[in-house]
């Protein structure tokens, strides 16, 4: 006969074996990205941590490194294919050199208003891009935001391509992007972002270009003092995911990481679309002169050329279905 005393011994013993085996079961995902604790990339991380823990009870819990902690965009991009980056939500600047096809997503002027690009990324064209991933060893998991890009400087205001010519200008390490720098007259300078702000700051390059929502983020206002709204390019963000997680988990599971991204790539949107408003006002408090009604027709005319030279090496088969699908 059982006393009371083993009873309860027993039932302890049940739970601790319990929580041990929970504790077992748990599965890390280490999530990156380059953007501050503040950023409307850390809103979607915050989202998708949420979603992916609360769907899978624990399953797997979401370990968050914002500001470019694990490295910048093309580093973590390769920590996906080695297994040693989770999932990383990352600007598509670097991603053409592993996903060719994605180049197009960058060509400046491309798209008109969020609400077109945003059309375009969640129909066929933006689904066949997340699946060409598959091909190069990424997990393309849902397409987020950082939004239309502007330029900004330490040295004059730009309200026309002749004003930006001579400036060295930080671009992502995106050939379509240099190449639109280079037509405009400036020089272009790629670099990671993590080295941005020091760079700027000791004037290795006098300019950059970043949506509102990165600017504010990364307190650029404090190295760079005019912004031109020059709305040059829109700015996708992939959610991504490394295949080597992945490729070993049940069909319920990757569906619960795919609910995640989307929840990821809504949350993130709504905050890039308010902080568009927010943002400037906050900057010209912050002591930055900015300039909001830039034509951008000369803009549009002076990088043209980009396009014909993106299409000689890529095709435009993609550009045709972007400009027929929208
Ligand atoms: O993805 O490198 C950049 O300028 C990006 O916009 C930034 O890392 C956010």
């Amino acid at each position: 006969r059982r006393t009371l005393a083993t009873a309860i011994t027993g039932v302890t013993t049940a739970a601790l074996a319990m929580t041990a085996l929970n504790a077992q079961a748990a599965t890390e995902v280490t999530l990156g990205h380059t953007l501050s604790d503040s950023s409307h990339y850390s809103v979607g991380a915050d989202a998708f941590k949420e979603t992916l823990e609360r769907l899978s009870d624990g399953e797997f819990i979401v370990n968050e490194h914002p500001s470019g902690s694990l490295g910048g965009e093309r580093a973590m991009i390769e920590g996906l294919q080695i297994g040693t980056v989770d999932v990383v939500i990352t600007s598509t600047g670097p991603l053409g050199n592993f996903v060719p096809e994605t180049y197009v997503l960058d060509l400046p002027f491309l798209f008109e208003d969020y609400g077109q690009a945003r059309c375009v990324l969640d129909g066929e064209v933006g689904q066949d891009l997340l699946a060409k991933m598959g091909e190069h060893e990424l997990v393309g998991l849902a397409w987020s935001e950082n939004g239309f890009r502007h330029l900004t400087n330490s040295q004059r205001e730009v309200n026309s391509p002749e004003d930006a010519k001579g400036l060295k200008v930080r671009t992502m390490e995106n050939q379509v992007h240099q190449e639109a720098f280079r037509q405009l007259g400036a020089s272009p300078t790629p670099m990671a972002f993590p080295e941005l702000f020091t760079a700027l700051q000791q004037g290795t390059v006098d300019g950059q270009e970043n949506p509102i929502t990165v600017i504010v983020a990364t307190n650029f206002w404090e190295v760079q003092d005019h912004l031109s709204l020059t709305g040059h390019v829109y700015s996708p963000a992939a959610v991504l995911g490394s295949p080597i997680l992945l490729d070993g988990l049940s069909e319920e599971q990757r569906e619960w990481f795919n609910e995640a991204a989307r929840a990821s790539a809504e949350a993130t949107r709504e905050e890039v679309s308010r902080l568009e408003e927010e943002g400037i006002e906050l900057l010209r408090e912050k002591g930055m002169t900015v300039k909001t009604d830039v034509d951008t027709a000369p803009f549009q005319q002076a990088v043209e050329p980009a396009y014909e030279i993106y299409t000689e090496q890529y095709g435009s088969e993609m550009l045709d279905r972007i400009r027929a699908s929208s």
